[in-house]
């Protein structure tokens, strides 16, 4: 069994992987972190980290004999626009301290996601191969493509293994997103069931790449278990499940909601969307591992006006 620590936890991913795991592996073997502390007791084993602070980080790694490191602590693309230096020390920074604790022998295993944000314009819109050219324009994805270097030199050079993802927009029901681009993809749910109305940030022809959380965790774990000799990329694999534009969203919802409206008000977000592939694509990630996503647009938009009705006490 892993003995398994999580940064971020808190987040729209930790807040689903850390019980995915906790299933997997026992509770006893997750310890899950955040710079936050949790708003109920549902996490059995927490830690409050800051990972910006290499020694307390450390320390807790010591105490809980961690092997393995789910590093998801990050700043999303649209808020490290507003806080670019911050975005680039936690986003940076703090892996090459994760991978430097494997680098000492501290820890075994890494993962650590990356994004369909290291991809800028110049690479191919549709289907975009895992070997584009990455000219990213956001500071978001310059730090992602950064770290993706890290990881690969820190396999070559040290054998360290470390694993990764460039995932999608992320769609969930249970945790909010946290300032990203894609947000809107989740956003829209809620306002559709409050408000029957959404004004979104993004154009209604801009295609991107998109995934459904349940999906997003089935691959993760799977990249996880997957033995190091069927491995053939070590910056990070293309992961692709959905492609829509809002207006595409907005038709699905409307045929489960009549009386939903959209209007479209593009803010800043849009240039960083724009400069975004449409849909990537994941067949290194198919023949590696055997990647395969399991929802669609309509079973993904059913399950979360299902889920979200019964959070927001609609039905
Ligand atoms: P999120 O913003 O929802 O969560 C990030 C968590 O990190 C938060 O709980 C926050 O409190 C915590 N955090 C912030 N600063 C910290 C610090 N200094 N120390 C410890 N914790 C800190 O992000 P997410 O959507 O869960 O994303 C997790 C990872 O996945 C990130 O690396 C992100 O770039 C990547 N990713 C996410 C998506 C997506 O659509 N959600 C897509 C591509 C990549
Ligand atoms: C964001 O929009 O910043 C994230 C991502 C695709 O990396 N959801």
């Amino acid at each position: 069994m892993p003995k398994i620590l999580i940064t971020g936890a808190l987040g729209q991913i930790g807040s689903e992987l850390t019980f995915a795991l906790v299933e997997r592996y026992g509770e006893n073997n997750v310890i899950a972190t955040d710079i936050r502390q949790p708003l109920n007791d549902e996490y059995k084993h927490f830690e409050q980290l800051d990972v910006l602070d290499a020694e307390s980080f450390k320390k807790i790694l010591k105490k809980h004999s961690i092997d393995t490191v789910y590093h998801l602590a990050a700043m999303l693309s649209g808020v490290a626009e507003k806080f670019p230096v911050r975005a680039w020390d936690l986003n940076t920074k703090t892996l090459l301290t994760v991978l430097n604790f494997a680098k000492d022998g501290l820890i075994k295993n890494i993962f650590w996601p990356s994004s369909i944000a290291v991809y800028g314009r110049g690479a191919e819109k549709e289907g975009t191969p895992q070997s584009a050219i990455k000219n990213p324009e956001s500071m978001y994805g310059i730090a992602k493509l950064a770290g993706e270097r890290f990881c690969e030199y820190y396999y070559k050079k040290f054998n360290i293994n470390v694993r990764s993802i460039r995932y999608p927009g992320l769609i969930s029901w249970k945790t909010q997103p946290g300032g990203g681009t894609t947000d809107y993809a989740v956003d829209i749910f809620y306002q559709a069931l409050e408000n029957q109305k959404y004004n979104c940030f993004l154009n209604e022809n801009t295609a991107l790449p998109m995934l459904y959380m349940d999906d997003a965790i089935r691959g993760t774990i799977e990249l996880m278990e997957t033995p190091s000799e069927k491995l053939s990329v070590h910056s990070s694999y293309n992961f692709s499940g959905l492609s829509f534009t809002p207006k595409e969203l907005a038709e699905e919802i409307k045929k489960r909601i009549p009386a939903f409206e959209i209007e479209y008000l593009p803010d800043f977000r849009q240039s960083i969307a724009d400069s975004w592939p449409n849909w990537i694509d994941d067949s290194v990630a198919q023949k590696d591992w055997g990647w395969k996503p399991e929802f669609d647009l309509p079973k993904m938009t059913d399950i979360m006006l299902q889920q979200l009705k019964l959070k927001l006490g609609k039905i």
